[in-house]
């Protein structure tokens, strides 16, 4: 079996959520947003797809490496094709992104599931075919009704365990929020949670990601008090010291790196520097479902957890394919959007949750999403 073709598009779709300046994402007006499609086929015609954002997987990406890389290649030699495009990317200078690994990567997973008719969880080697889920909120907002207050952030967590879940992941308010960032009120959503959905369900934190080391630690201390289960990314990651420092002063679990670059590599630098007490990796942001594995097995080692980072079909695989991750992450959440309603290019949702907080894993082959090829052709704006 050989790669015949290598394929981007862009396609739009409605979506309420816009992004601030610094990133974050909130519930908007409705909008036209952008989506990139990668479709690797084989010489059989068995296709496999995965989603990343256009600028990801734009033409030159493919042009410039992937195509190169892939075509005339078997499409089950995954593991020696990442190693080859990871070598692509030091020559690259800074265009072939982790991202962009992730995604050529998870389309040779889909590939494979797709010809074998298993689910990518089966095809790793499953653990479980259902993971219990945490409710990741947005981050706070300025927004009447929304999450605006330590008040809001109650509430809202009250909601979402009528909705069925059994951990709940605040993330507080950053800049450009007029007040944030602020370390009193981040305790104080904190506090309101706790308050509103007793001490049985399991709360998180993941605030602002730049405060000092003695903000942080203030936090930390703090969350201790409210039996939080952890405390994520409130330092720069780029300094392990800064983390390693925190990590000895609490006994609440530190967790980390999330949006430090480095894959795998750097875990094993975080782990040996022991900046975290559980370690994090998520499927794009490591570059794909091996390096995602190899941080998970590697914390396994290590006797430590490893959460996996984000949602989405690629890191549902990999909660179901390992045992040392406790939780699926899914959102982001906010009052004003309905999390269970699925995006117009997909017939249903990949990660749909039962009325006791978890996600059931998908049978379909492949990486299991139910993706509306129609409404990806109709709403294509390019192709390349
Ligand atoms: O800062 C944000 O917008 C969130 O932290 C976001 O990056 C989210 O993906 C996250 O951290 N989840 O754990
Ligand atoms: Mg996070």
């Amino acid at each position: 079996m050989k790669i015949e073709k290598v394929e981007g598009r862009v396609f739009t779709y409605p979506a309420k959520r816009s992004v601030d300046s610094a990133g974050h994402a909130h519930p908007g007006p409705e909008i036209q947003a952008s989506m990139g499609m990668v479709t690797i086929t084989a010489d059989d015609g068995t296709q496999g797809h995965a989603f990343a954002l256009p600028e990801i997987i734009r033409a030159h990406v493919l042009n410039a490496f992937a195509r190169k890389v892939l075509i005339g290649q078997d499409p089950f030699d995954r593991e020696r094709l990442w190693q080859e495009l990871e070598h692509w990317q030091r020559g690259s200078q800074g265009q072939l992104t982790d991202r962009a690994l992730g995604a050529f990567e998870s389309a040779l997973w889909d590939l494979a599931g797709r010809k074998l008719g298993l689910p990518v969880h089966k095809l790793i080697g499953s653990y479980r075919e259902k993971v219990p889920a945490y409710g990741s909120t947005m981050c706070g907002d300025e927004l009447e009704g929304g999450l605006k207050t330590p008040e809001d952030y109650g509430r809202f967590g009250e909601k979402l365990v009528k909705r069925g879940y059994k951990a709940i992941k605040l993330h507080t308010w950053m800049p450009p929020v007029s007040f944030a960032p602020d370390p009193r009120m981040d305790v104080k959503a904190c506090a309101a949670v706790r308050e509103a959905v007793g001490p049985d369900i399991a709360l998180m934190l993941d605030g602002y990601h730049w405060y000092s080391r003695t903000d942080a630690l203030y936090i930390g201390r703090e969350l201790q008090k409210l039996d939080f289960a952890w405390f994520e990314e409130p330092m720069n990651e780029q300094s392990t010291a800064s983390y390693a420092w925190l990590s000895e002063q609490l006994d609440i679990p530190v967790i980390g790196p999330e949006s430090l670059a480095g894959k795998h590599f750097s875990r094993a630098d975080w782990v040996t520097a022991k900046a975290c007490d559980i370690l994090r990796a998520g499927v794009p942001g490591v570059g794909g479902i091996g390096p995602c594995l190899k941080a998970a097995h590697l914390a396994e080692s290590f006797g430590m957890d490893c959460e996996v980072h984000g949602n989405g079909a690629a890191n549902l695989a990999v909660t179901a394919a390992i045992k040392n991750c406790r939780w699926y992450e899914r959102g982001l959440l906010h009052p004003f959007l309905d999390y269970d309603v699925p995006p117009a290019y997909l017939n249903s949702l990949v990660d749909p949750m039962d009325e006791e907080g978890f996600v059931h894993l998908p049978t379909r082959p492949g990486l299991g999403e139910d993706i509306n090829f129609e409404y990806i052709e109709a709403h294509t704006t390019s192709r390349y």
